[in-house]
């Protein structure tokens, strides 16, 4: 995972060891008592035509902004697929309790394709929470990221077709940055591709990141796939893929991820 300096995508991983699986707190900014292991923190994407945020990307944190990898660890075991739910369904919560319906924003939730769609009962779950929150299921996206290659596309693709059935977006996360993006668009169409800041970055002084650019925008185009930026750092970099025809944009020349909040752009 790769959105501006963030390693670990939200759902990828079991919760450490040390990890406290009832946490008490009170979180002081949404004003929630959680009984989950971690919390969120949001960082907007932008539409850089209309200067307009029209998404939150939630990114898991600790109960006191601690990074992802710190209270989830990589692992293979069915661990993941429990904590790949809960972790869409504290986007969902803490979003909503955060004023994001009113914001008119809608809201990305990471997820790895292989515990989030290889468990149906996620899908309920998952809308459960968004009609609980009121937020309309139309405005949910999933970003899908891969850290290896797909072992079984039809299985996904049958799956992402029932959540798509439901009204939710898919997105392809972290594209450019290996194989695996590739494969998972020659598995399924996604509504959205998102650039990974391996392509992103300084790419005004990057030649060959640019001519890569112009052609996802053109697969993009083609395909009427809505594209994405990460990584979007600094004011000659966003020129650079302005030229290239992107106009939806996230990163810190925006917003850094704000822990229990919801960045305003333009702030
Ligand atoms: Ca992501």
């Amino acid at each position: 995972m790769a959105t501006s300096g963030l390693p670990l995508a939200s759902s990828q991983g079991n919760l450490c060891p040390h990890t406290s699986l009832v946490d008490p707190a009170v979180s002081a900014r949404s004003g929630r008592t959680s009984s989950r292991p971690f919390s969120m923190a949001f960082q907007p994407i932008v539409d850089i035509e209309t200067n307009r945020t029209i998404a939150y990307e939630a990114l898991v944190r600790g109960h006191h902004n601690e990074p992802a990898s710190s209270i989830l660890c990589p692992s293979r075991s069915n661990g993941r697929v429990s904590i790949d739910r809960a972790c869409r369904l504290a986007a969902i919560e803490v979003a909503s309790a955060l004023g994001v319906i009113e914001t008119g924003a809608d809201l990305c939730i990471n997820v790895n394709p292989r515990p989030a769609f290889s468990d149906i009962p996620n899908l309920p779950a998952t809308i459960a929470a968004a009609h609980r929150s009121g937020l309309p299921l139309h405005r949910l996206i999933l970003e899908v990221t891969e850290e290896e290659r797909l072992r079984d596309p039809r299985q996904l693709q049958a799956t992402l077709r029932v959540y798509r059935e439901r009204g939710l977006r898919i997105a392809i996360d972290d594209f450019g940055a290996g194989f695996a993006g590739l494969s998972l668009l020659a598995a399924f169409h996604p509504d959205i591709i998102k650039i990974d800041i391996a392509l992103t970055r300084e790419i005004d002084k990057r030649p060959t990141s640019r001519v890569l650019v112009k052609s996802i925008a053109q697969i993009c185009s083609d395909l009427d796939i809505q594209l994405i930026a990460e990584g979007v750092e600094e004011l000659p970099g966003l020129r650079a893929l302005q030229d290239l025809g992107v106009r939806y944009m996230q990163g810190h020349h925006f917003a850094a991820p704000a822990f229990e909040a919801l960045p305003i752009w333009p702030n």
